[in-house]
């Protein structure tokens, strides 16, 4: 991929400035950086391989050459609203899953708040960071990373949840920069729906592990285990303990983690 290549075949989308690595430290941090020079709304950062790829946390996100996705978008505030930030990760997880069920017939979900599955394994995670200037947020930047092709998915030591890639469960070839359109038109028709009850709704039904038992998992702390129930207006994950009370959890550093009764 080149850079001319990747503008004319994005043309026809409301993009800000799109910029092309083949090698890139993290597409958040070049869309960061770009946002402090100026970027516009939906400006785009695409790199095909990361060196310091990060998850929340940071936590390594593995991106090696020519095999996965990985990109950022710039989400100016005054264009969505501040008060919709805290969605834009399910919106980033629910762009993914909609392609992957509607273009690839792919049984994909949702794993709280910001991994998509199919058939209990991790292909894709998003990672959204938000610039604050005092008590106001500035900008957040979503990225989205995807396991493509079979190489891209790290060796299972590395990782704390199994992993796959969209070409091992398609069962055949996938061509990466098709896909990624297909993921910006996605993300870019269900932005308008962001601060709608309907976005939490379709974020919801796209959960997995829907009424299991589950734990939520956070450093240094008990694990809190209860019934997963859904989500409430601000996307936070509510679960009906072992006490029979409902809770509200927000994303934060918390891990899910399905409870296996067998
Ligand atoms: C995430 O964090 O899953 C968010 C990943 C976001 C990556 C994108 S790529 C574009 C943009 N630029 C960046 O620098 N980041 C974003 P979290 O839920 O914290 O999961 C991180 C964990 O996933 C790691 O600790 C590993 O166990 C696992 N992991 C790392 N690389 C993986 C991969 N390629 N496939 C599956 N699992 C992976």
């Amino acid at each position: 991929m080149d850079i001319t290549t990747l503008q004319h075949q994005l043309a026809d989308l409301p993009l800000g400035k799109v910029a092309y690595f083949s090698v890139v430290g993290s597409t958040n941090s070049e869309a960061i950086r770009r946002i402090e020079d100026g970027a516009p709304h939906l400006s785009l950062v695409v790199a095909d391989e990361q060196t310091s790829g990060r998850g929340r946390r940071d936590r390594i996100w593995y991106t090696p050459p020519r095999v996965a996705l990985s990109f950022s978008l710039v989400m100016r505030p005054e264009r969505i609203g501040a008060l919709s930030a805290p969605r834009l990760t399910g919106l980033g997880a629910l762009a993914v899953c909609d392609v992957l069920q509607a273009d690839y017939g792919l049984p994909a979900n949702i794993k709280w708040p910001n991994d998509v599955l199919i058939d209990g394994s991790k292909l894709a995670g998003v990672l959204v960071e938000a610039q604050w200037q005092g008590d106001k947020i500035q900008s957040t930047v979503l990225g989205i990373g995807i396991n493509v092709a079979r190489e891209s998915v790290p060796s299972q030591g590395e990782l704390d949840f199994p992993a796959t890639s969209v070409e091992t469960v398609f069962g055949g070839p996938v061509d990466r920069w098709k896909l990624l359109k297909e993921v910006l038109v996605a993300l870019l028709a269900r932005l308008p729906q962001l601060d709608q009850d309907e976005f939490i709704q379709a974020w919801e039904a796209n959960l997995a592990y829907q009424q299991d038992l589950v734990q939520l998992i956070q450093e240094g702390a008990e694990p809190i285990t209860g019934q997963l129930l859904g989500l409430d207006r601000d996307g936070f994950l509510k679960l009906r303990l072992l006490s029979g009370e409902e809770k509200l959890y927000q994303s934060g550093d918390l891990k899910l983690r399905l409870v296996d009764r067998s």
